[in-house]
């Protein structure tokens, strides 16, 4: 029988390192021999993530609770097949996913349970690490960039929901790190290492969702 895989999920704001740090994290286990494969929300390839996409491009406006469940529904598409995966052995890498979902939403004034119930009961992540910046640095690294939600003030409170997010993950016995990425991108890219081996090396559990 193939043991489960892990789900490891990478959630961290604008500015933060967060795809280098994904691609060296896949490379990594590639090397090691471990079975990964990539998975990134928003999935901008589908048809609910061409809406998505236009949304963000402020090519389209949306109502705020649309295009949170526009979000959410993109997980879903992908929901069974991150399980297959796990379940062939295969861990998978996630550029995000529900976290940043309610971080996002809920920084724009809608409620934080309203933003969390969608996402109830999707595949619940193993281990989440979260690459954390202060905007002081992410302007260093050359400020933010043209999409929608990359700006100082709505970074600073997706920042503080997230902290949330990961204190109430935490107190439900749910792994969530949090990791200084304000520093080189060597340093931070050990630090992921150390957390990843910790869970391809440990025993994995039976597969858990989300809030359940
Ligand atoms: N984003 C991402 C959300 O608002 N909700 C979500 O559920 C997800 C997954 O989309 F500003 C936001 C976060 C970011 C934008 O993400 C696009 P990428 O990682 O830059 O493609
Ligand atoms: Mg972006």
């Amino acid at each position: 029988m193939t043991r489960r895989a892990p789900f490891i999920v990478i959630e961290g704001l604008d500015r933060s390192g967060k795809s280098t740090q994904t691609a060296l994290l896949l490379q990594r286990m590639k090397a090691t021999n471990i079975p990964a494969q990539l998975v990134k929300f928003p999935d901008r390839t589908t048809a609910i993530g061409q809406m998505i996409n236009s949304y963000l491009q402020s090519d389209s406006d949306l109502d705020d609770r649309a295009i949170h469940l526009l979000f959410s529904a993109n997980r879903w598409e992908l929901a069974s097949t991150i399980e297959q995966l796990l379940n062939s052995g295969i861990s998978v890498v996630c550029d995000r996913y529900a976290f940043s979902g309610i971080a996002f939403s809920a920084s724009k004034g809608l409620s934080y349970e309203w933003c969390r119930s969608p996402d109830i009961s999707l595949p619940a992540p193993d281990l989440t690490l979260f690459l954390d910046i202060s905007p002081e640095a992410a302007k260093e690294r050359g400020g933010y960039g043209e999409e929608r939600y990359e700006k100082e003030e709505m970074q600073r409170k997706v920042g503080e929901i997230f902290r949330r997010i990961g204190r109430e993950i935490s107190a439900d016995g749910g792994k969530w790190v949090n990791i200084d990425a304000g520093r080189e991108r060597e340093a931070v890219a050990e630090e992921i290492w150390k957390w990843v081996e910790g869970v391809a090396n440990g025993a994995v559990g039976p597969s858990r969702r989300l809030w359940t």
